[in-house]
């Protein structure tokens, strides 16, 4: 089958998929999510397939959700929809799914790398939460995820500010599991994929399970209650000047309101 936004092989016992918006920056839209939560479905369906491998172009493996589908949304309209409340079946997938970031994994390109089992990140990944620029907030899980991974101070700095952090930092805080050269990134996650496709299924997967038992209570509420606040951030005048200055490629003028 083949997808609009994502390219997906199988190796072996491993499934590829790389984000494919180039355009965009690999900015992830609904049909995005769409399009993962399928691929993600199929690979948990299938006896073969034992491990997964999530990876973007060397520029970006993803520059957040995406910015112009959001722009014109009101309250009502993410809170209808219940926007990005699909990706919470993404965390859902059983079988362990490896993030291999290089360039920038902003916003919900942070957020998404969060959601796979570990990030391995090339020399020249840089990771953030900008969103406070665009006068909104995490909406993917980032303010609880981020702050499981690299404790209060760093998360709070990163999520107040919009600083990016680089690979180096990234593995200090523990936000990766190792750095490796960016041209091997790919071979390097598929074969540590690969390592992780010839364990005991039932196992990895029961393994996985409880190392996010260990970091995910309360973690639901977290994110709902992130959820809710996000919506509601698209009530304000803020929202659509920071979306539209983006757009506009101009600094944004806050109101306050
Ligand atoms: N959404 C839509 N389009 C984007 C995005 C995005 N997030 N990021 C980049 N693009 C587009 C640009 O508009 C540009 O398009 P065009 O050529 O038509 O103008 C193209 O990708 C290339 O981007 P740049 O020209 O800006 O490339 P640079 O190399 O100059 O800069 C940056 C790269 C620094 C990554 C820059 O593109 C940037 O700052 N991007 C936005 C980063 C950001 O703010 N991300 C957070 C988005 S909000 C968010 O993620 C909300 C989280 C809530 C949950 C998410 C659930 C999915």
């Amino acid at each position: 089958m083949s997808y609009e936004t994502l390219l997906v092989e199988r190796r072996d016992a491993v499934t590829l998929v790389t984000l494919n918006r180039p355009e965009a920056l690999n900015a992830l839209n609904s049909r995005l999510l769409t399009e993962l939560l399928d691929v993600m479905a199929a690979f948990d369906r299938d006896p073969e397939q034992r491990c997964a491998v999530i990876t973007g172009s060397a520029k970006a493996f993803a520059a957040g959700a995406d910015i112009k589908e959001m722009q014109a949304q009101g309250f009502a309209d993410m809170y209808a929809d219940d926007f990005f409340g699909g990706w919470d079946r993404f965390t859902r997938t059983r079988k362990p799914v490896i993030a291999a970031v290089a360039g920038y994994a902003l916003g919900g390109g942070c957020e998404l790398a969060m959601m796979c089992d570990f990030i391995l990140a090339a020399d020249t990944a840089k990771f953030g939460q900008p969103e406070i620029k665009l006068g909104v907030s995490p909406g993917m899980g980032g303010s609880q995820r981020l702050t499981r991974a690299v404790g209060k101070a760093k998360a709070m700095e990163m999520v107040l500010t919009g600083r990016m952090i680089d690979a180096a930092e990234a593995e200090r805080a523990g936000l990766v599991s190792r750095i490796v050269p960016a041209d091997d990134l790919v071979d390097e996650a598929m074969k540590t994929a690969a390592t992780i496709a010839g364990m005991a299924p039932l196992a990895a997967q029961a393994n996985k399970e409880m190392v996010n038992a260990a970091f995910e209570s309360g973690l639901a509420q977290g994110v709902q209650f992130e959820r809710r606040l996000f919506h509601a951030l698209f009530g304000t005048q803020d929202q659509k000047e920071g979306m539209s200055a983006f757009v506009d490629k101009r600094p944004g003028k806050w109101s306050g309101r």
